[in-house]
Formats: C-alpha cells, structure tokens, sequence
C-alpha cells in the first residue's frame, strides 16, 4: 500500500488547471485558511452561484414563459424594469439570504439597502450589485452581465441610512463582474490581481482560465455610444473627431458594459461614457458599476477617471449616484483626458459640490 506521506499525486499541468476552483483561488490569493479568508472564499462561491442561476436561466429565456420582456414598472433610476433584472436581483437576494455572510445588499433594483439581519451577527460585509447590466441586450440574445463588489460593513448602521457605504471605491475588498456570452465568465479581484473563470457547464463550476490579466498599455477599441455625441461637452466631441481621424482605431459598442469592459481588459482601449444632457453625470453608478470596474481596471494596470479625479477617489453622497466614466489601457485613458485638460484651461472645472 502506498504511503500517504511519501505519496506523489499524478497531477500534470492540466489536472491542476482543471481543478482550481473560484473558491479554492480565494483561499490560494490570501495564503490563509482563517474564518476572515473562509468567509471571503464562500462570498465568492456564493456569487458564483448567483451568476449559474442567472445563466441558465438566459440560456433558456426564449423558451420560458416570463423570462423576456419588460415588467411595466420603472426603477429608482427612472428606466423600464426588464423581467430578467426582477429575476436576477431576486437570484443574489435569495442566495445571500441565510448564508451568514452578508449583512446588507445594495442593487440597482433596489431604492433602499436590503437589510438581512439573520445574517449579520457573524457576516458584516456588504454585497453591491447590478444583477443585469446592460438589460437592452437581454432580448435579443447578446451579452450582459452582473458586476459586484463587496465592502466590509463600518459600525452598525443602526439608523439604516448606509452612511458607511458612501466612501471612495478604495474601501471595496472584492469586485469583479460575470460575463453571460457564448461562454459564461466570472472575473474578480480581491486585490491581489485580476483573474478570470471560466463556466465549465459539465462540471457546473466555474474553473481558472487566465490569471494575473494586465490591460495592455494602449489598445485598438474606443468604445462609446456616439448616438450622444450631440449632448457631450466640447471635450468628448474633440477626442472622437480625433479617433475619426486617425488610422489604428476600432469603435466597439455592444450596449452592455460588462462586455465593452471585457474586450478592453483582454485587448485594451477605451470605454467612456460622459455626461450627457439626460444624465449630466453619466449614465453609469458608482457603486455597483463604475467602481467595481475601476477596481479591476487599477489591479490589472489600468486607469479609470471621471474625467475629474479618479473613478476610486470618489465619494459619493448616495447610494445610486451616478458619474462618467473613462476606463481603460493608460494610453487610451490619458489620451481622453488630454482633451479635458485643453479645455480645462479655457474653462475652470466645476466643484465637485454643485456637480
Ligand atoms: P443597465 O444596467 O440599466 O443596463 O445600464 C447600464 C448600461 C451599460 O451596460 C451600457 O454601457 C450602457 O448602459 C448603455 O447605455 P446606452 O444605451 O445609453 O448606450
Ligand atoms: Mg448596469
């Protein structure tokens, strides 16, 4: 009989890469079998779950009654409810519910914080999420997403206000996001570099595919709706008559960011998404889908701004606040920003206070 101790296991290189689970690299990134990696290792798992449920369910939303469409209602952010974001957001509700993990969910579905106090005696982070990012797309058959972040929460929020929660994007402890495209891909950081899974539907896990992921310095892709360039400021129009006037650039707008974001992390470029006249401070939130993003976009080499101050520095003064973004490869991001600073010069920027 073999000695379990002197035994040499037969794991060749493609065992090993098989079998590295979303929940074991948690534990591998934080060289620590503790209860604070334990928890953080089963956050992840939880979340990994969260994205198989909503995965299958887009695989077979055009064969089920109620997947596709929208509800009739409007969110707190004004715009039309799809059935798959009531799916998806009640998907992350009922998996964190009882889980003993997390005290609080903030999503873009939700007006309010979503307070799970059975929970919170032993799981004090709280779970921020956009359950469907670019729910235009759900409809008919192309890529979106889920992106998340988690925060560690700061006091006990007796008053329930969330106050803690409205500090820069620096304080978030994990962030990363889940691609729903041909394959379905769960990319994350806990701080320690940017890494990406891969669903392997035979094994129902989600298994390493590319680890310690670095934006390329500069890219190809410029990804924007230019549908508004009308209601940009003068700065953002300047950089796209640039780019339409020079050879080596590729526009690349899907309608989802998690998707737009994805192509820029593997080939590099730019995603940007300014003020408009509708949204004078972007489109896009902050909590749960700029500074999730912004986090992996620094921890893969990366730059991610408003256009004022980076997308991390900001601190926002409510839980749905909105900015613009600029992300990307640093050549790309700073190209954007040079022709802020032009006109910068022209015109003082505006305090952050009244904007
Ligand atoms: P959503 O989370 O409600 O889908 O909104 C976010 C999405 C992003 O995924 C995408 O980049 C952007 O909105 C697209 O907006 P637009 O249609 O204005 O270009
Ligand atoms: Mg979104």
């Amino acid at each position: 009989m073999t000695n379990a101790q002197t035994y040499q296991p037969t794991v060749d290189g493609a065992i090993g890469r098989d079998s590295m689970t979303l929940s074991q690299h948690v534990l591998q990134q934080l060289q620590s079998f503790g209860p604070d990696a334990q928890d953080l290792s089963a956050l992840m798992n939880r979340i990994a779950f969260a994205g198989k449920l909503v995965a299958r369910r887009l695989t077979r939303a055009g064969l089920v009654e109620d997947a596709l469409g929208f509800t009739g209602r409007t969110n707190v952010q004004g715009e039309s409810v799809k059935k798959m974001d009531v799916y998806a957001n009640d998907v992350f509700v009922s998996v964190f519910q009882q889980s003993g993990l997390v005290c609080r969910l903030v999503s873009e579905e939700m007006e309010d914080i979503y307070y799970m106090p059975e929970n919170c005696p032993i799981g004090r982070y709280t779970l921020l999420y956009d359950p469907i990012d670019g729910s235009s797309n759900v409809d008919i058959n192309l890529n979106v997403g889920s992106i998340f972040a988690v925060r560690r929460q700061i006091g006990d929020d007796l008053d329930q206000t969330g106050s803690d929660l409205l500090t820069h994007g620096r304080d978030q402890i994990a962030a990363g996001y889940i691609l729903y495209g041909p394959s379905t891909v769960l990319v994350y950081s806990i701080g320690k570099g940017v890494h990406a899974f891969t669903l392997d539907p035979s094994l129902g896990e989600f298994i390493l595919a590319s680890e310690n992921i670095q934006i390329p310095q500069h890219g190809s892709n410029y990804s924007v709706n230019e549908g508004n360039f009308w209601q940009w400021d003068d700065p953002y129009r300047d950089y796209i008559r640039y780019m339409h006037r020079h050879e080596g650039y590729s526009g690349r707008y899907s309608g989802a960011l998690v998707g737009d974001f994805h192509r820029i992390l593997m080939q590099g470029g730019v995603f940007l998404y300014p003020g408009t006249i509708k949204n004078p401070q972007g489109k896009l939130r902050l909590l749960y889908e700029s500074a999730p993003l912004a986090f992996l976009a620094e921890q893969a080499g990366g730059k991610a701004t408003t256009g004022e101050q980076a997308v991390l520095d900001f601190v926002p003064n409510e839980l749905h606040k909105r900015t613009p973004l600029i992300i990307g490869s640093q050549e790309d991001v700073q190209l954007v920003e040079s022709f802020i600073q032009e006109r910068k010069i022209e015109r003082p920027p505006v305090p952050s206070s009244v904007a």
